[in-house]
């Protein structure tokens, strides 16, 4: 990491004691994962992902975008934690303390060794009852989903018949109260805020590194595009994370054993 913005990245971490790293959907792109900009393809092409991540949408079509979630959800099944996520646990793993907090839906951070990371967004492995709330089993995916996608009944409740829904939070819905509450005061009291992969335009994850630099900390973005995000952090990374952050995390710690 020869680059001098490279250089202030892996200082300010070096001497970081209080990390928040914050990530979107580029953290998973290199894993096959599609991002919220990247096209919908198959069944979904015609529709737009905030048009169909709504309870108006669910109401209107529940096989329509149960199909989509579960389709989703395999495709993230058969995908890979990336040298990005790998890179964050090792970040978590040298900086005791530190809090990711993710607008992702799927589980890769989590399987790239991660200890509870807040998902902001909720996940594709949480279904829940759409009246009584209660969760709901997650069916195993044997025959897998056609490429396309396909229209998929959501499963009824065991306790109240209703129909079950993804468990994440949908436009128009309001977040998990605790995990906003973690995130904005894990935001409030960290000196280095990683954000990763964000466009940094849904609300109010979008807040979180803004809260961050306002009261201090020093921000670090890694986004190969200019973000909203840009003017908030002291210094951008361009490039995909499954290339720079392994190469920041040897920077700080290369030869350090343990
Ligand atoms: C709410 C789960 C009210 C579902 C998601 C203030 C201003 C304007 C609008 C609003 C506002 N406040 C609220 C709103 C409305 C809305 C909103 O923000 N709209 C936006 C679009 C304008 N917010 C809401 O509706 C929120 N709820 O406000 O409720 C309320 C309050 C109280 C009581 C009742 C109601 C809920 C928002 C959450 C919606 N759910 N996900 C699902 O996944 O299906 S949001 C979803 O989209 C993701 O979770 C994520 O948050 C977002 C996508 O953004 P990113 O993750 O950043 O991904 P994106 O594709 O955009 O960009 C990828 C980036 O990665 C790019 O920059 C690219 O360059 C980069 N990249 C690509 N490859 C790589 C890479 N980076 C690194 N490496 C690579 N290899
Ligand atoms: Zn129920």
């Amino acid at each position: 990491m020869t680059d001098q913005p490279a250089r202030r990245a892996a200082e300010l971490l070096g001497q970081a004691r209080r990390v928040v790293v914050f990530t979107g959907a580029g953290m998973s792109a290199e894993s096959g994962v599609p991002t919220f900009r990247d096209a919908l393809t198959g069944l979904w092409q015609r529709y737009d992902a905030q048009a169909l991540a709504t309870p108006e949408a669910f109401r209107a079509d529940p096989a329509l975008v149960w199909g989509w979630y579960e389709w989703r959800r395999h495709a993230v099944r058969l995908a890979h934690p990336n040298a990005g996520h790998r890179a964050v646990a090792a970040i978590q793993h040298r900086v005791p303390g530190t809090v990711l907090i993710t607008q992702n839906v799927d589980d890769l951070h989590e399987r790239a060794g991660s200890p509870a990371p807040v998902h902001l967004h909720g996940s594709l492995f949480a279904p829940r009852c759409s009246a009584c709330a209660r969760p709901a089993p997650v069916s195993d995916d044997a025959e897998g989903e056609p490429v396309d996608g396909r229209r998929v009944p959501p499963p009824r409740c065991a306790h109240c018949t209703a129909p079950v829904r993804p468990g994440v939070v949908w436009f128009g819905e309001a977040l998990p109260g605790a995990a906003l509450d973690a995130a904005v005061e894990a935001a409030s009291s960290c000196d280095l805020l990683l954000t990763i992969g964000t466009s940094g335009l849904v609300y109010p994850a979008a807040e979180i590194p803004q809260v961050a630099a306002r009261l201090g900390a020093a921000v670090v973005q890694v986004n190969p595009e200019e973000t909203p995000l840009d003017g908030v952090a002291e210094v951008n990374l361009r490039g995909p994370a499954a290339r720079v952050l392994p190469a920041l995390v040897d920077a700080v710690w290369e030869g350090a054993d343990g």
